[in-house]
C-alpha cells in the first residue's frame, strides 16, 4: 500500500510514523485511519523494528476525526467506523514493540484517543490535549471515555469530556496526558533519545514489560502479579537476558541479539 496522508520511515530500528494531512490539521479521515492501520501491521511484522513513534505534520499532533467526512456519514457508517478505529487503536496496544507519541500540537477528540493508546507521551510545549467532542454535541468515540479515566482518574477524564476544555504544560504533565514535555525545536530529539535507549535494550524483556503492564492494568494485583512471574521467567529464559547477567559480571556492556527469539 501506498501512502497518501502519512509518512512512514525506518532508521536504525526505530519507525518514525507522521501524521501528514496537515492542510486538515491530521483529522482522521478514513482513508487515512487505513494508512495508519496498514502501516501498524508492517511494524508488527518487522523484527528490525524495536520502537515506534508516532508524530504529526505541521501544527497538530492530530486534530480528531475528519469532522467533514464524519458529518455526511450515516448511523451505521459511524458505528462502522468506530468499530474499525477500536481496532486500529488495539493494534497499537497489541504491538510487540513501544509506541511513543511525540506530541507536537493539537491532540484533540481522535488524536487524544491515539495517544492514550500509546506506551507513553513526550509533549512540545506546544501540545494542547483535549476531548473537545461534546463542542460538536456527539462523545469520545475511539476510547476516550475509558482510556483517559484508566489514566487519569474518572474525575479528570469527566472534567475533560465534560468541559471541551484544552489543557497543555503542567497541567497535562500533571494527570499524566505527557510524561515529559520540551520545547518544540528539542521534541524530536529527546524522543529519539529514548527511543534509542529502549531499542538498546533485549527485545524480550521491552515486550514482556509492555504487555505486562498492559494486562496486569486491567485485572487484580493477585492475578497481575502472578503475570509478572510468568514474563518474568519467559524474560529470564531468554539468550539476552543470559547476556545482560554475564554481561554485568563481566563488567562490560551487553551485546543483545536484536531479535524476539528466546
Ligand atoms: N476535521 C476536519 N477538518 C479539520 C479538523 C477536523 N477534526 N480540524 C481542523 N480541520 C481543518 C479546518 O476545517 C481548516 O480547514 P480549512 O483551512 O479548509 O478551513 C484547517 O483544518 C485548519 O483548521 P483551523 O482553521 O480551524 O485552525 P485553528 O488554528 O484556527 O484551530 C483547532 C485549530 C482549535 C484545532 C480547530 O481546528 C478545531 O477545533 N478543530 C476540531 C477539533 C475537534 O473538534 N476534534 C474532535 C473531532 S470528533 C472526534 O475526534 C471523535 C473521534 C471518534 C469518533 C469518530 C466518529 C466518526
Amino acid at each position: 500500500m501506498s501512502y497518501k496522508y502519512m509518512l512512514f520511515e525506518v532508521k536504525d530500528n526505530i519507525a518514525l510514523v507522521t501524521f501528514n494531512r496537515p492542510d486538515a490539521l491530521n483529522a482522521l479521515s478514513p482513508e487515512l485511519m487505513a494508512e495508519f492501520g496498514d502501516i501498524l501491521d508492517k511494524i508488527a511484522a518487522d523484527e528490525a523494528i524495536a520502537v515506534a513513534i508516532l508524530t504529526g505534520a505541521g501544527k497538530a499532533f492530530v486534530s480528531g476525526a475528519d469532522i467533514k467526512a464524519m458529518s455526511a456519514f450515516t448511523p451505521l457508517q459511524i458505528h462502522n467506523y468506530l468499530a474499525t478505529g477500536h481496532e486500529i487503536l488495539f493494534k497499537i496496544e497489541r504491538l510487540p514493540q513501544p509506541v511513543i507519541a511525540a506530541v507536537n500540537g493539537f491532540c484533540l477528540g481522535g488524536g487524544n484517543e491515539i495517544a492514550l493508546a500509546c506506551d507513553f507521551v513526550y509533549a512540545s510545549e506546544k501540545a494542547r490535549f483535549g476531548q473537545p467532542e461534546i463542542k460538536l454535541g456527539i462523545i469520545p468515540g475511539f476510547g476516550g471515555t475509558q482510556r483517559l479515566a484508566r489514566l487519569a482518574g474518572k474525575g479528570w477524564a469527566k472534567e475533560l469530556c465534560l468541559t471541551g476544555e484544552f489543557l497543555k504544560g503542567e497541567a497535562a504533565l500533571a494527570i499524566g496526558l505527557a510524561n515529559k514535555i520540551f520545547p518544540p525545536d528539542k521534541l524530536m530529539e529527546e524522543t529519539m533519545k529514548t527511543a534509542r535507549l529502549i531499542a538498546s535494550h533485549g527485545r524480550a524483556s521491552v515486550r514482556a514489560i509492555k504487555q505486562v503492564i498492559d494486562r496486569g492494568t486491567q485485572i487484580d494485583l493477585r492475578a497481575a502479579c502472578a503475570l509478572e512471574v510468568e514474563a518474568f521467567t519467559v524474560a529470564f529464559s531468554s539468550s539476552d537476558a543470559k547476556e545482560g547477567l554475564n554481561a554485568f559480571l563481566e563488567k562490560r556492556l551487553p551485546k543483545f541479539k536484536g531479535t524476539y527469539e528466546s
